[in-house]
């Protein structure tokens, strides 16, 4: 069994729970991600460091002095029913790569580091990519640390508890120089399946943006308030969701999902007055996402004139669509054919840290299959031979991007 599998199929049971995998940022199990990571990289003499919102990189050192590193990597942290493949297989992939640039004595000029990114999934602090979006400065370190998830617990205590916190003994990262960015995932979508291509070099990443809608009304006995004098906060949510289903659907590659809510008083036989839910759109197309959010905003008016409920919008997040670099795409064309392997071009509408590597550096991804299309499901599955051939297109898309980039 090759490395790249049988590390995963390891990796997959730090955290595994009855339906999945739940390795949130700043957990038990998600530091014991890291610890492992550490094992594996330690094994192989490449030098660790780690920065305050606990990003790890583990590097392997090019020949050329004070040159800045290429950084491959993705996320070890997951969503709370994840499966072994969303985030796990960059990283690992990314160290397997290293090992076999070792194992065939291949010189790079630019120091190679593997990155584990923190938080990629925003599940716990209501930020996505937050790791890298902090090493990016396109979220301040206070900012992050300073954010709490349901509990009231900050990220900064999170970090500094023994449970979650950052590595003991991993000394801390100086700087945040990139050469280039590569990153390795799964398709988390149908397209490579359905065209029976083993790779894809990804053209650009979804535009994305998150809310926190809370709809507030007026609770009330269950059995005596006529419907007529009602200003119950739920079916004012469902309303508002419903609208935006639909406004999603009328755009072209245009996704949208309330996944959370909460509903307060949360009793079987009070009216709700309250429901606060997540909402998370996403397109190719920015002007997409603004029509679906001018249909939030409608209907959050109408539920106000209709059922007497008052709505609040926050914007979370808002991330543009991220072409990925032509040029470094190039170089992954250049380096899968000299595997003997085929690639088509083909856009990610899941987020990645690779978003925001593309701020500082020039930065590109691949893809390998995901069977039938699904991800962020316990069952998420991707044939061992694929996560193989895509350690190969790793390792040699790494030499041929230390030839081209500065
Ligand atoms: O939500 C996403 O697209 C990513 O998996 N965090
Ligand atoms: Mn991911
Ligand atoms: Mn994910």
């Amino acid at each position: 069994m090759s490395a790249v599998v049988e590390r995963l199929r390891e990796l997959a049971q730090i955290g595994r729970q009855e339906y999945g995998i739940d390795r949130a940022l700043a957990t038990p199990a998600e530091r014991a991600a890291r610890k492992w990571f550490v094992t594996l990289a330690r094994a192989r003499n490449y030098a660790l460091t780690q920065d305050p919102l606990g990003n790890l990189f583990a590097r392997r050192d090019g020949t050329r002095a004070g040159a800045p590193p290429i950084l491959v990597g993705s996320h070890l942290d997951t969503v709370p029913t994840g499966g072994p493949y969303d985030g796990a297989y960059g990283v690992v992939a990314a160290l397997c790569a290293l090992e076999m640039l070792d194992d065939r004595n291949a010189q790079t000029e630019h120091s190679v580091e593997a990155v584990a990114w923190a938080g990629e999934e925003g599940g716990r602090f209501p930020f996505g990519c937050l790791g890298s979006s902090a090493f990016a400065g396109i979220i301040e370190m206070q900012r992050a640390l300073a954010l709490v998830d349901s509990e009231g617990t900050s990220l900064a205590q999170a970090l500094a508890s023994k449970e979650g916190g950052l590595l003991d003994d991993v000394p801390a990262r100086n700087g945040t120089r990139v050469a280039a960015y590569l990153e390795l995932h799964v398709e988390q979508g149908p397209v490579l399946e359905a065209e029976g291509v083993v790779l894809g070099i990804v053209t650009a990443i979804a535009g994305q943006r998150r809310y926190r809608v809370t709809v507030k009304g007026e609770s009330g006995h269950a059995g005596t308030v006529p419907m007529a004098q009602r200003s119950d906060a739920l079916c004012g949510a469902a309303d508002i969701i419903l609208a935006v289903e639909r406004a999603a659907t009328a755009q072209e590659k245009t996704v949208a999902t309330a996944g959370r809510i909460a509903v307060e008083p949360n009793a079987p036989n009070v009216i709700p007055m309250r429901a606060v839910f997540s909402l998370d759109i996403r397109s190719t197309v920015d002007a997409a996402i603004d029509a679906v959010e001018s249909a939030l905003r409608d209907s959050a008016a109408d539920v106000h004139a209709r059922r007497r409920l008052h709505t609040s919008i926050e914007r979370l997040e808002s991330r543009q669509p991220v072409p990925m670099d032509p040029k470094l795409r190039d170089c992954i064309g250049r380096a899968i054919d000299s595997i003997g392997q085929r690639a088509i071009n083909v856009p990610s509408g899941a987020g990645h840290d690779a978003r925001c590597l593309a701020q500082i550096a020039p930065t590109a991804m691949i893809f390998v299959p995901s069977v039938g299309g699904r991800s962020h499901v316990p069952d998420e599955e991707t044939k061992p031979e694929d996560l193989e051939v895509g350690v190969e297109a790793l390792a040699a898309s790494i030499a041929e991007a230390d030839k081209f980039v500065v």
